[in-house]
């Protein structure tokens, strides 16, 4: 029997079969638990709607994390489906790309500086304030999915460095607030992977080569890889973990070279 045997998870970040989002999806499916996926916008949802049968499921939702009345509406569908539910899960970054390249102080704006932490950290907030209700009384579980470049200063990282701080610290508060309501928040810290949100990224190519030279394993990580933990800290069997954030990352987080 799978350690999901009896869960039900919405899952926030789908965009293609190669994001983290669909590993931590396909990892829960295994184990057992019941699916519901969002997609950003119409363009994204034929492809989502796709990926949710091969997980055996039907419920797909359009949601915009940046709309408060976009996240409210997706709970109200869902309840079309479910009358409660188990797991969030939270994939989702976004900072403009002009942000993402050159020095720092070049680069961040008051305007690109809001918005990655908007759509990147304060969404997490967001997801678990309006859905909270529905998973009450249940073992719950929040995850998020956090990059080295919160605690570290990632070239070209930049705002998003800064997004993902936020969003750690979230983790940490929103443990404390929804410790007492039986939900559990986590996140995992995730080395650089090919997905949609690495493409186009200057010298992602070098990145992951570099990585892979040093890593106490010496190779990068598998979507697989990060969706088992993903799936593990979501289940029963972390019942005891909450606001920690967990590298998968091949070992690379704790070298020096
Ligand atoms: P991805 O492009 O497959 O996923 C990013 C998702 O964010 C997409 O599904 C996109 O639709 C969604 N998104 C962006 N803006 C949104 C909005 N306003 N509303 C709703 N959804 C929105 O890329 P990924 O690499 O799987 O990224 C998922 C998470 O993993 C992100 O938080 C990212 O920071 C994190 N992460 C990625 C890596 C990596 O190297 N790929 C490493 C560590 C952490
Ligand atoms: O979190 C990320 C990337 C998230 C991301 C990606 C994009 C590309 C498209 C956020 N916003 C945008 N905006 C776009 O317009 N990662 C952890 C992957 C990543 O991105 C980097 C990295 C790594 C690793 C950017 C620079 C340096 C390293």
């Amino acid at each position: 029997m799978g350690f999901l045997q009896h869960k039900r998870a919405l899952i926030v970040g789908v965009a293609s079969n190669r994001s983290i989002a669909y590993g931590i999806a396909a990892a829960m499916r295994r184990e057992g638990a019941e699916i519901a996926l969002t997609a950003q916008n119409e363009k994204l949802m034929a492809r989502v709607q796709k990926l949710a049968g091969g997980l055996e499921s039907e419920i797909v939702l359009e949601c915009d994390v940046g709309s408060d009345s976009a996240i409210e509406t997706v709970f109200d569908n869902l309840d079309k489906h479910w009358d409660g539910f188990d797991i969030i899960v939270h994939s989702v970054a976004h900072a403009p790309r002009e942000a993402l390249e050159g020095s720092y102080i070049d680069s961040v704006t008051r305007e690109n500086f809001a918005a990655a932490n908007d759509i990147s950290a304060y969404s997490f907030a967001a997801l678990a304030k309006a859905g909270k209700s529905r998973m009450a009384g249940r073992d719950g579980a929040m995850l998020t999915l956090s990059y080295l470049g919160a605690v570290r200063a990632v070239p070209n990282y930049n705002v998003m460095g800064i997004a993902k701080a936020a969003l750690e610290a979230n983790v940490r508060y929103m443990a404390n607030a929804l410790g007492p309501e039986g939900i559990r928040v986590n996140a995992v810290s995730a080395g650089p992977i090919r997905t949609l949100a690495a493409a186009g990224i200057a010298n992602f190519r070098e990145m992951l080569k570099g990585v892979a030279e040093v890593a106490p394993l010496r190779r990068n990580v598998t979507i697989e890889e990060v969706g088992n933990v993903g799936a593990f800290l979501c289940s029963d069997l972390a019942s005891g973990m909450t606001g920690e954030i967990t590298y998968v990352d091949a070992g690379y987080n704790f070298i020096s070279h």
